[in-house]
């Protein structure tokens, strides 16, 4: 898969496909053509049988900077209408594979957003996590003021939103934006870890169980509940559930097929 700002690699490791954000010089500041990328390259990954995990991530000094503000810089409300980028994130939000963000350093503004669109986050120590955009003169607007306040809280999202602070990859975790921090040297391989356990796991079951925890955001508890176990009665109409109990049975290493 060819792109201009980002490196794609389907078979990065068996079952898991790796996404790299590359633009180095800019701290991989998310611009239009770049999110259009990641898009198209979620959706292929998505269609891809023999992809089972994905990783997405920067390089050391950058997950994400933040959208390109040089780009943004002199848009008229009607040019943010017309591109309609929220399309964009909306169809990278329902990525159905579980997605893991692999963060070093800088994560703000689109960047934390597009990270807290991911499923798991494994950080470097040196990762900053931030929503500064109220120091430009806007406020977040691709989900910033709505995910991460469910995830944190109202005491620190208010924090974060309205003075623009960083966090620490240490207070992240705390604050359970994160699942865990690791040495500089290792956050990619720490991820790369998780992203093994999961594909070993029946591709169906993961499916189901992904909508059914992110189903959480959207509804009430009975509604959720009545999702949950429609997708629970849903698992049991696969090969794999048949083979993992199967194989517990037996005391071996279930073979999970996807169907
Ligand atoms: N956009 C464009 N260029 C950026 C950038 C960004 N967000 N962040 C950094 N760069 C560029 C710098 O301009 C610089 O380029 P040159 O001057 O060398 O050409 C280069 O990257 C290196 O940056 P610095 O020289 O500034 O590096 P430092 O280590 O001194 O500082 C920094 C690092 C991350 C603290 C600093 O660069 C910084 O404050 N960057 C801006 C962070 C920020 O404000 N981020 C939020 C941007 S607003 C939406 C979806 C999403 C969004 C909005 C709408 N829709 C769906 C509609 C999101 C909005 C945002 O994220």
């Amino acid at each position: 898969m060819e792109f201009q700002f980002i490196l794609v690699d389907p078979a990065f490791h068996p079952h898991i496909a790796l996404v790299k954000l590359n633009r180095p010089k800019e701290l991989n500041a998310l611009n239009l053509q770049l999110m259009l990328e990641m898009k198209q390259a979620l959706a292929e990954l998505d269609e891809n049988d023999e992809v089972r995990c994905i990783i997405i991530t920067g390089n050391e000094q950058a997950f994400a900077a933040g959208a390109d503000i040089k780009q943004m810089e002199s848009r008229t409300p009607i040019d943010l209408l017309k591109i309609d980028q929220f399309e964009t994130w909306d169809q990278i939000r329902k990525t159905k594979k579980p997605v893991i963000a692999a963060v070093s350093g800088f994560c703000l503004g689109g960047g934390c957003e597009l990270a807290m669109t991911c499923d798991l986050i494994i950080a470097a120590e040196s990762a900053r996590f931030g929503q500064p955009e109220i120091k430009l003169g806007i406020m977040p607007g691709a989900g910033g003021t709505q995910r991460l306040t469910r995830v944190v809280g109202k005491a620190l999202a208010m924090e974060m939103v309205l003075t623009g602070r960083f966090l620490s990859a240490e207070e992240a975790l705390k604050a359970g934006l994160i699942n865990k921090v690791v040495p500089d040297e290792i956050y990619l391989d720490e991820a790369i870890k998780m992203a093994k356990e999961i594909a070993q796991m029946s591709p169906v079951a993961i499916r189901l169980a992904k909508e059914s925890v992110l189903k959480t955001f959207d509804t009430g508890l009975q509604e959720g509940l009545n999702f949950e176990r429609k997708n629970f009665y849903m698992c049991f109409a696969s090969e794999d559930q048949k083979e993992g109990m199967k194989a517990f049975v037996e005391k071996r290493k279930p073979e999970f097929k996807g169907y």
